[in-house]
């Protein structure tokens, strides 16, 4: 097989860079090793922020989004007794979309199907070969076990955290830098209409809860938990107390709905950066080169930046012939990628308890600076919502 693109993943930065590439007349193969169900099925990211959907509507992906999409002005804060809202569109003139990751995958897939994309699903054995030249190949083996390689002028790893990508960069000038973090997250989708308007990120002593949701019938919520925690010792009872009290249930008024809890796992949480996202003809695109705790909502929106900023320039080397911004592909990448980096830390170090009493005086001063001081507010609201592409 011949292309001009090979991308491995079809995932969201795998499909919207096919789709991407399509629109300017360059063709591409994609090879996900699940089914295109499985892959479509994960529960995952929530929010889309700002340029993410301006640019799914700059390329025809924002019809559903926008018919079944939630348009959100801002977020809550809280912790014991306080509750405030910061509101994006007064501070940065951003709003954000819930709208799961599940939707968005289904959109690319519908769109790369109608486009008659070629995608091979289930393969096995994926391999990257003499990405040093320039005419590197992907070989795989296909549904039937048929050994097969695909020829192109670019290979594009978009095969998120435990693909085979991130080693094409040679180990002599890759580099990354990690930081795991004491705690997980015991994410829930529960069969219930949330309780709130917007998301909740909740401070609290026994640990850190969020309450957001999927759609008027369908709320997702997550608490702090130890890491290696076994999701089977958590009850639905114990699972929505812990809720109950961590996001102040009772409080003012408000009250908590539980409901029938359809899906409940444990997300181990990290930050992974690794660099250079380019060797030769080689390209990184969303997890495959970095990793963010979800507190920043930034996992899915960082992916989607990635291929906004590498499209133009693969269509600049292949149809120009100008290298120049593929050359400069990776630096760009990187200063939103170290951004939301940095923001994604500061919310999650800012919102989970640890063991040490100091670091929860810092934590409830943070908060009480960024829901008091505009300053504060429109720092945290420009990270969250209003980072251009490009940034
Ligand atoms: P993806 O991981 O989505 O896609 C990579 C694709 O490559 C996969 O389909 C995989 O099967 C395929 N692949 C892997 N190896 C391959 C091989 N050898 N050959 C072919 N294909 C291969 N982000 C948020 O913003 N908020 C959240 O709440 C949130 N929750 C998350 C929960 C979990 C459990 C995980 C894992 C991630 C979560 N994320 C969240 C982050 C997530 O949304 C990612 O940022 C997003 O999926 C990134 O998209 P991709 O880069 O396309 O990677
Ligand atoms: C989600 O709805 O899954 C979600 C929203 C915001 C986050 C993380 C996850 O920061």
């Amino acid at each position: 097989m011949r292309t001009e693109v090979a991308i491995i993943g079809a995932g969201p930065a795998g499909l919207l860079l096919s789709h991407l590439l399509a629109q300017d007349g360059i063709e591409s193969i994609v090879v996900e090793t699940r089914s295109a169900e499985y892959v479509a099925s994960r529960i995952r990211a929530g929010v889309l922020e700002h340029s993410t959907v301006e640019l799914l509507d700059s390329v025809g992906l924002g019809g559903r989004l926008r018919a079944e999409g939630d348009e959100h002005r801002g977020i809550y804060l809280q912790w014991p007794e306080e509750r405030h809202h910061l509101d994006f569109v007064d501070l940065t003139g951003c709003s954000v979309w819930v709208y799961g990751q599940t939707e968005v995958q289904k959109d690319l897939a519908a769109a790369r199907s109608a486009a008659g994309q070629e995608i091979h699903y289930e393969v096995t054995d994926t391999a990257l070969h003499d990405l040093d030249t320039e005419r590197p190949s992907v070989s795989f083996k296909d549904i039937d076990g048929t050994r097969q390689t695909i020829e192109a002028a670019v290979v594009v790893g978009c095969d998120g955290s435990f693909g085979p990508s991130r080693a094409g960069i040679p180990q002599t000038v890759r580099e990354s830098a990690e930081r795991v973090y004491p705690y997980s997250w015991l994410g829930i989708l529960a069969d219930v209409a949330p309780s709130t308007d917007e998301l909740i990120y909740a401070w609290h002593p026994d640990g850190f809860a969020m309450h957001s949701m999927r759609s008027a019938t369908v709320s997702r919520l997550y608490l702090q938990v130890p890491n290696g925690t076994d999701v089977s010792t958590w009850s639905d009872d114990r699972i929505w107390d812990a809720l109950a009290t961590r996001l102040g249930h009772g409080q003012n008024g408000w009250r908590l709905r539980p409901g029938p809890i359809t899906e409940k796992s444990v997300l181990p949480m990290r930050s992974f950066v690794q660099t250079p996202m380019r060797h030769g003809r080689l390209f990184l695109a969303g997890d495959a080169a970095h990793i963010v705790p979800p507190t920043g909502a930034k996992g899915l929106n960082l992916a989607v930046a990635d291929v906004a900023v590498l499209a133009p320039a693969l269509l600049a080397l292949l149809r120009k012939k100008d290298a120049g911004p593929a050359n400069s592909y990776s630096e760009n990448a990187l200063r939103r990628v170290w951004r939301c980096t940095h923001f994604s830390w500061w919310m999650t170090t800012m919102l989970h308890i640890s063991e040490d009493p100091f670091d929860a005086h810092l934590q409830l001063s943070q908060l009480r600076w960024v829901t008091s001081s505009e300053a504060g507010a429109a720092g945290l609201a420009e990270n969250y919502a209003g980072l251009p592409i490009g940034f």
